[in-house]
């Protein structure tokens, strides 16, 4: 019988060794079983507090694993919404109005779209109203063919906004031992959601006394929860047999620790013993685990949420050639750079090893920029520096334009010019 060549077939006849990206489909035809993780953040990870590691499971998943160390948040109104949103269609979010509003009934080229065209099944398991952030009418502009959301699923273990991310994972195998495969099953957890609070039965970590009962340990906590559910999860996966044919890719979908907020700042510069920063708060980890495989490495690329499904369309073998994302494959770029999006005035951005801040009040010369590693002031007249700030406003309304006027199929054969007249000003808006 004739098998039907693939994508990297295609590509591993006509390019040499030498010229083929690098981890082309490597998990090509896998599950793909896709967690994003609420508020969690990088700094959390291989940090103890009061002698307990705070995120063990992780810790252990990172060494087999493909970790990016300088992954950042890009959400915009939509919050986790457009975590999901940016993660998705390697496009930026809305500046006018949260993604799943903005883009609700738009043609656009998505990660669960593209996999159901290679026969995949996609899920989205969410412990929360289906209705939230306007989900259950936007899910289907994604490609999402079941939605699990709170009133498909059983209510138990209900932890502050839903039901518990350890039930909401225990309740998703008997679905994922069911659908066909290959499948594309997408998570949001939900119980590490501000303010963190969780009963005693659920807390896993004695955070001390220094950061009981504060903001920031009870966020440990939360994380800690987290984690123990994502372990649970993988064992399941195991004992199911699913583990094996699956690439697992988990990462945060915003900061859950704001700078800027008094208490939050004490702890937390008491917690890394420097100033928390505002790069620290924006970075969120990206681990993507190949069961299997030889890949574990650490990526410090400079990239973000709308790098993720250019990433993943390489190792998944998926044709995109005709395609253009805004994002970038983190796997094979030297690009670092990554726009940052509604918790800064617009025009924000990291590149290499420093992060610029656009100025609240709109005026470039009163922005500033620093060395993340050194915390050393940077110069905002430098040449490069106006250069970032020039691309991160193109990136984000190029962005817009082309989802608002459905352009994807033709975007690398035309020409256009970018009409920002209705681009609204961004400086003042808080999460
Ligand atoms: C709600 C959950 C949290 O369903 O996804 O959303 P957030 O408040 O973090 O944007």
């Amino acid at each position: 019988e004739e098998v039907e060549a693939t994508w990297t077939d295609v590509l591993e006849e006509e390019k040499s060794p030498q010229e083929l990206p690098k981890h082309l489909g490597v998990a090509e035809g896998r599950n793909v079983i896709m967690i994003q993780a609420e508020s969690l953040q990088s700094f959390v990870l291989n940090r103890q507090v009061n002698g307990q590691w705070i995120t063990p499971v992780l810790n252990q998943l990172m060494k087999d694993s493909l970790y990016f160390s300088r992954y950042y948040e890009q959400v915009g109104w939509g919050n986790t919404s457009d975590a999901e949103f940016v993660s998705q269609t390697g496009y930026h979010a809305s500046i006018k109005n949260f993604s799943f509003k903005q883009y609700e009934g738009k043609s656009l080229v998505t990660l669960p779209k593209v996999l159901k065209e290679q026969g995949y099944g996609t899920m989205v398991f969410h412990g929360n109203d289906a209705d939230f952030w306007n989900r259950d009418d936007f899910y289907p502009f994604l490609g999402v063919d079941e939605f699990y959301s709170k009133e498909r699923l059983e209510e138990e273990e209900l932890i502050g906004m839903g039901i518990g991310d350890k039930s909401l994972f225990k309740q998703a195998i008997p679905h994922l031992k069911l659908v066909k495969k290959p499948f594309y099953s997408f998570f949001i957890t939900l119980t590490s959601h501000y303010p963190y609070e969780m009963e005693g039965e659920f807390k896993y970590i004695d955070v001390g006394e220094t950061y009981c009962e504060t903001v920031v340990g009870n966020y440990f906590e939360s994380v800690r929860y987290l984690d123990t559910a994502i372990g649970e999860l993988i064992q399941s996966l195991k004992d199911e047999e699913l583990y094996e044919d699956s690439i697992i890719i988990i990462y945060g979908d915003h900061h859950g620790l704001k700078v800027g907020n008094e208490e939050t700042s004490e702890y937390m510069n008491t917690f890394l013993g420097k100033e928390y920063s505002e790069e620290e708060m924006l970075r969120v980890p990206l681990i993507i685990h190949v069961p299997n495989s030889d890949l574990k490495e650490e990526i410090d690329n400079v990239g973000g949420q709308v790098d993720l499904f250019p990433t993943l369309a390489n190792l998944l073998g998926m044709d995109m050639q005709d395609y253009q994302f805004i994002g970038k494959d983190l796997l094979n770029t030297d690009d670092n750079f990554a726009v940052n999006m509604v918790h800064t005035a617009r025009g924000s951005f990291i590149k290499d090893d420093y992060i610029f801040t656009m100025s609240k009040d709109g005026l470039f010369e009163n922005s500033k920029a620093w060395n993340v590693f050194t915390g050393a002031e940077v110069d905002v007249h430098r040449a490069d520096v106006r250069d970032g700030y020039d691309r991160a406003l193109a990136e984000i309304e190029l962005s817009e334009y082309i989802l608002e006027n459905e352009l994807f199929p033709k975007i690398q054969e035309e020409d256009y010019e970018v009409d920002d007249t209705e681009v609204e000003d961004k400086t003042e808006i808080e999460p």
